[in-house]
Formats: C-alpha cells, sequence, structure tokens
C-alpha cells in the first residue's frame, strides 16, 4: 500500500538491491532499444562480451539517425547492425521505418514492462506505462547479454496536473512550462510521476511528447499511469493483449509533490540554447523566422501531423520560411499518404524527408547564417541543427504550422476555433521495413572499413597525476564534448576520427592539449554531461587520455558513461573549489583506488600547492570497476554486472 506506481515497477522486477533512495538497485530488463548512432558501440560491445544469445523479452535495433549517405559510412554502420541483429535474434528496423521511440511506442510498448534504450529519449515510452530508461550503450549491451541492468534508485517526484487546458494548448506547452519551472537539472535522480485530472485527459502520444521530453529536465525517466487512454491506444495499435491497468496506491507516498495548474500554461517557447529558456509566444513577440522544422520524437506523432495539415490546408508558406516535415514513422506517413493530409501539406509549400531523426540530429537542414528555426524538436543546444550562429526555438506542432504561415512567430490562438483531432480508428501497421530475426549465431558480422576497435580504460594508477586540460562553465552538454552533425556522424564507429572534434564547440585545441599533456584531468560546472546518452562523449576523452572529470555536479547517464569507460567522475564538495583551479594547474589523486571506495577523494594542486575535497558518488560496484579501468575490464576479471 501507499505505493508509487514507479516503486511497483521496480518492485516487480527487482533482481538486486532495496528500494533506498540512493542506493544502488539492479532490475529486469524486459526490452532494449537501440539506434544507430549509439548502436554500432552498442553491438561492438556486445561482441567483446562474447555474449552467446541475449536474455530480454525483445530487443529492437533501429536505424534513424545517420541517414544521410554521402559516402559509405552510414550505410556500412546500418550493415553492420543488421548483421549483429541477425545473430543475437534481435528484430533490425530499417532506415525509413521511423524514429526509434515512436515506433517502440506504437508496436511494443508495453504497460509495466521495463525499457532501457541507448538513447536519452528512452523514457518516451512512460506514456504507455513503461518504465523506460535511457542509458549509455554499455549498459544496453549488458542489459541484452545478461538480462539486467544497474541504477542508483531515484526519487519518485509526483507531477500532479491539475485544471483544464485552454484551447490551442498542447502537450508540448505543458512540459514546456514545467521545463521552465524546473530547469535542465530539475529532474536528476528522480523519476516524475504524473498524475492527477489533467493526465487522464491526455493521448498516450501526448503523454509520451511529455515523457519524452522529461530527458530534458535530467529525470532517470517519467511515467503516466496505465488506464483506459492506455487500452484505447494499444486497441487501435490492434495490441489490446499488452494491456494492463497499472497506478499509483491512492495515498502514495512520494519524495516530493509538484502540482502543475493546466488553466496557467499558454502556448510558449524554448528561447536559444537550453530547453529551459522558456517564455510566453506573448512575451517572445512576433519574431520573424526563416526555417520550421516539424517532426522528432517529441512530436512526429499520428495527431502531431495532422494538425499540422488542417492549418496548412489551403494555405501557402510564407515566402522566406523553409517549412521541413520529417514524419515519426512511415505508418503515420502511410496515414497521411492515403489519407490526404500529405498532399495538403505539400501543396502549401512543405518540404517532406524520410521517417527519421532528420534534422533533430543536425542531419542535414541547417538552416542559414544568423537564422531563426522553428523546431517541434527537444533540444535547442547552440550549434545541433548545424549552424553555429543560428537561433532555435522549440514550440509545438501548432504554433510551428501557424508561424510557417505568417513568416513569424504566431500564437496558434490566432487561427480562432482549436483543432481536435480524433485519433485514427486503426494505425497502419507495415512490415515493409521490419526485419523480425531469430538468432542465428553463425551469421558473419560485417565491418566496414570505418569501423574501427573502441578505446578500452587502463587500471586505476596508485597515484593518479594529470594536468587541468579544460575547465568549463556550468550545463555542458554532451554536443559539446562530442559534437554531431551530418559531418560527425559517419565517424560514430571510429574514435580515433571523432576525436579530433572533441569539446570544438568549446575550444579548437582539445587534442592537441591532450596529446601534449599524455594524460588529463576535466574541469566541468553544473550539471556536467546533461543531453544525450552518447557514450562517445566519454570514450573519445578515454582515447584522448582523460583520466578524471571533476564537476560541481553531472548529469546521469553521462556519469554512469564515464564510470563505464574508466574515468573518475568526482564531485567538488565545496563549489568554491572550482573557482581556485585553472587550465594548466597539476593535480595529485593519491591511492587513488582506496579514496574512490571510501568515497571522499582528496585532490592536491601541486601547481599551487592548495588541496581540495571532492566525493565520489558512484555505488561500491562502480569504484570496482574504475579501479579495473571501466566495465569491461571489470566483466573480464570475472566479476558478475548482474
Ligand atoms: C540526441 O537526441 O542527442 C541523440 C542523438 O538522439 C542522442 C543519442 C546520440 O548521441 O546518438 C541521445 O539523445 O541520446
Ligand atoms: Fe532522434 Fe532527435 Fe529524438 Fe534524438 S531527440 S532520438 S536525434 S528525434
Amino acid at each position: 500500500m501507499k505505493k508509487s506506481l514507479s516503486v511497483k515497477i521496480i518492485e516487480s522486477r527487482l533482481v538486486n538491491g532495496n528500494l533506498r533512495k540512493g542506493e544502488e538497485i539492479a532490475v529486469k530488463v524486459n526490452q532494449t532499444l537501440t539506434q544507430d548512432s549509439t548502436g554500432t558501440m552498442v553491438y561492438l560491445q556486445l561482441e567483446a562480451m562474447d555474449a552467446d544469445t541475449i536474455q530480454t523479452d525483445s530487443s529492437v535495433a533501429y536505424v534513424d539517425h545517420n541517414m544521410l549517405q554521402a559516402g559509405f559510412e552510414n550505410a556500412d554502420d546500418h550493415a553492420f547492425i543488421q548483421s549483429a541483429a541477425a545473430k543475437y535474434g534481435i528484430i533490425f528496423s530499417k532506415p525509413g521505418n521511423g524514429i526509434c521511440h515512436q515506433l517502440h511506442l506504437e508496436r511494443f510498448g508495453k504497460p509495466g514492462d521495463v525499457l532501457i534504450g541507448s538513447d536519452s529519449h528512452t523514457p518516451t515510452g512512460g506514456g504507455i506505462g513503461m518504465l523506460a530508461i535511457g542509458s549509455g550503450g554499455l549498459d544496453v549491451a549488458v542489459g541484452m547479454a545478461q538480462g539486467t541492468y544497474h541504477l542508483k534508485m531515484p526519487g519518485i517526484v509526483n507531477i500532479r496536473l491539475e485544471g483544464k487546458r485552454k484551447p490551442w494548448v498542447s502537450a508540448k506547452d505543458i512540459i514546456l512550462h514545467i521545463l521552465g519551472k524546473l530547469t535542465v537539472k530539475g529532474g536528476v535522480n528522480a523519476i516524475l510521476e504524473y498524475s492527477g485530472p489533467g493526465a487522464a485527459d491526455l493521448t498516450v502520444p501526448e503523454r509520451a511528447t511529455i515523457t519524452n521530453m522529461g530527458a530534458e529536465l535530467g529525470a532517470t525517466t517519467s511515467i503516466f499511469p496505465s488506464d483506459d487512454m492506455t487500452l484505447d491506444f494499444l486497441e487501435r495499435q490492434g495490441r489490446a493483449e499488452v494491456y494492463q491497468p497499472l497506478a499509483a496506491d491512492p495515498d502514495a507516498i512520494y519524495d516530493e509533490t509538484v502540482v502543475i495548474s493546466l488553466d496557467e500554461v499558454t502556448p510558449c517557447a524554448a528561447q536559444p540554447h537550453s530547453p529551459d529558456n522558456v517564455a510566453s509566444l506573448d512575451a517572445i513577440g512576433p519574431i520573424s523566422i526563416d526555417q520550421v522544422a516539424i517532426g522528432s520524437c517529441t512530436n512526429g506523432s499520428y495527431s502531431d501531423f495532422m494538425k499540422v495539415a488542417a492549418i496548412l490546408k489551403g494555405r501557402k508558406v510564407h515566402p522566406r520560411v523553409s517549412l521541413v516535415i520529417s514524419p515519426g514513422s512511415s505508418n503515420i506517413l502511410q496515414m497521411m499518404a492515403e489519407n490526404g493530409a500529405l498532399a495538403d501539406m505539400i501543396s502549401a509549400g512543405a518540404r517532406l524527408l524520410e521517417a527519421g531523426c532528420g534534422p533533430c540530429i543536425g542531419m542535414g537542414q541547417a538552416p542559414k547564417s544568423g537564422a531563426v528555426s522553428l523546431r517541434t524538436f527537444n533540444r535547442n543546444f547552440k550549434g545541433r541543427c548545424g549552424t553555429m550562429d543560428a537561433g532555435v526555438y522549440l514550440v509545438s506542432p501548432e504554433t510551428a504550422a501557424v508561424s510557417a504561415l505568417t513568416g513569424k512567430l504566431t500564437d496558434p490562438t490566432s487561427l480562432g476555433e482549436d483543432i481536435r483531432i480524433p485519433e485514427p480508428e486503426s494505425y497502419a501497421n507495415s512490415e515493409g521495413y521490419w526485419v523480425k530475426n531469430t538468432p542465428r549465431p553463425d551469421t558473419p558480422i560485417e565491418m566496414g572499413p570505418n569501423i574501427k576497435p573502441f578505446p578500452i580504460g587502463s587500471e586505476l594508477e596508485t597515484t593518479l597525476e594529470a594536468p587541468v586540460l579544460l575547465k568549463t562553465g556550468d550545463n555542458v552538454t554532451t554536443d559539446d564534448i562530442m559534437p554531431s552533425n551530418a559531418a560527425l556522424l559517419p565517424l560514430r564507429s571510429n574514435i580515433p576520427a571523432l576525436s579530433n572534434h572533441c569539446f570544438s564547440t568549446i575550444v579548437s585545441d582539445f587534442r592537441e592539449r591532450a596529446q601534449k599533456a599524455n594524460k588529463g584531468i576535466v574541469v566541468g560546472g553544473d550539471n556536467y554531461g546533461q543531453g544525450s546518452s552518447r557514450e562517445h562523449a566519454a570514450l573519445v576523452p578515454l582515447y584522448l587520455g582523460v583520466r578524471a572529470v571533476i564537476a560541481k555536479s553531472f548529469a546521469r547517464i553521462h556519469q554512469s558513461n564515464l564510470v563505464n569507460a574508466g574515468i573518475l567522475p568526482l564531485t567538488f564538495d565545496n563549489p568554491e573549489d572550482y573557482e581556485n583551479l585553472s587550465e594548466g594547474d597539476m593535480l595529485q589523486i593519491e591511492d587513488a583506488g582506496l579514496q574512490l571506495e571510501r568515497g571522499l577523494v582528496t585532490v592536491i594542486n601541486t601547481t599551487t600547492g592548495k588541496s581540495f575535497q571532492t566525493t565520489f558518488t558512484g555505488s561500491v560496484r562502480d569504484a570496482a570497476m574504475l579501479k579495473a579501468g571501466g566495465a569491461l575490464n571489470y566483466a573480464a576479471k570475472g566479476a558478475s554486472h548482474a
């Protein structure tokens, strides 16, 4: 009794540990998903673990990110993933099928299951009542090989949605409103569990928009109850048999409750360059725009696009504006082709891309210099769109569509009566892009010439001594540490080549600094490593000799990626010590292994002669992994991940 929904699901899948906040637990993994930009590492790591079979109920390998094929590299990665999928009996989703999170919700989402995905927006599955957690690739590989996932028991925060939405207020506006209140650090080490009358009203795709952007709050995951809306969605997907009702007990105890009054939410936007830089459209004013991009795993649903089509129908996109549409899945694209919505968008002047991530990860459609781009996506970090001096505003599909017509940021309420799109009687479910594998262990793995071995850490030395290579500010993203765009995504399987671009949004010579010093330490501010789950943001620094990151605080996935790679993540006890450090200072940690085990690590600055205290917030198992030089060395020593 008195249990939250999250606690109920965790208890039902618990393999190890106690559900005390902050303690390490292990849960059974029912499902995994990978996408291609992180997936190559996952399957290289699975191979390196010598796993013969996988232990999940279902695992799916999607190709949705690296879809531009300007050279052989991306296509080689696709072939590699497809061959690994055949070997292990993993379902393969061909390029063109759509975005992993959208497709997974449609075809595999199952209330009460635990899903681990090598993408930070895996919590999209929380919209259907799954405990869906984004993680680094190695954790997904372990999830497949051993059927378990380790995490620190998060706090459970109840987000209670009260009241009623005003017309034209979409799910995107609700989550932007929450981001404005709680900030990009607001959900760190927490599961956000939605409840209240306002939650019951939301459809599964709307809920998924909200849980998707829980990633931007830094949350471990976000989840909605499984209720009549969930059943309704599953029925329309032809999968009612996986439904089970799931909810918190009425008197459930939470670590914190945040009440959001939906009546207060108005159409809004996240302004450049952070998803929490939120203001109402009114406050921002009718700024002139150059590009509008609609789609992504946040707003790639059927009703999102149908609303856009209804707004565009019979009208014309503003002459200055380039409107780009990237559907969330092939099923949605097919339905829109059949019902005429696609024709409405095309005749209004929309540019159509294949179903996939596309411009969201900078794979094409970079806006012009100094452009203002409105996007229905989830991240607007500087440079992510491919144009360093562009300003990206995150908005709802309704705001995006009406603004594309007027050429300026426009409140959709100006259109008069709200548009209501009923969910389709039944969703399309085309088989064309799926390869449903059964395991074929003798399948040869296809390794294109761009696929290079990944770096592996080395045992922790007794005395760690290295200079500060770089000192960053707060909220450094993984897009800063290891940028991704159309030029760099093809290098995701080639860590040496990627290393030329490490930290390139902050400094141009990080690789040279690292090579000169041979090994080094990075100093960060608050929320270091927020954003993507890409373990390249740990593996590339590892390749360049980074041995430790000392920061005011870390984003969850990045911290565990550092541990998996064998890089020490240490947190300043006193944030003022951050101020006393300069690039080039030589730092020393004596008896590094022992100090890690105690969780308290003294760092001596041999340049200034001052020392300061840091904390290692990882678990006992994390400390053991770091001593061994990362997760793979730890596993090779015979230590079980389970
Ligand atoms: C993103 O949105 O940043 C990505 C690209 O989907 C990443 C994964 C990656 O870097 O490959 C994510 O969110 O985890
Ligand atoms: Fe793809 Fe963008 Fe979603 Fe990442 S955030 S999975 S790049 S659509």
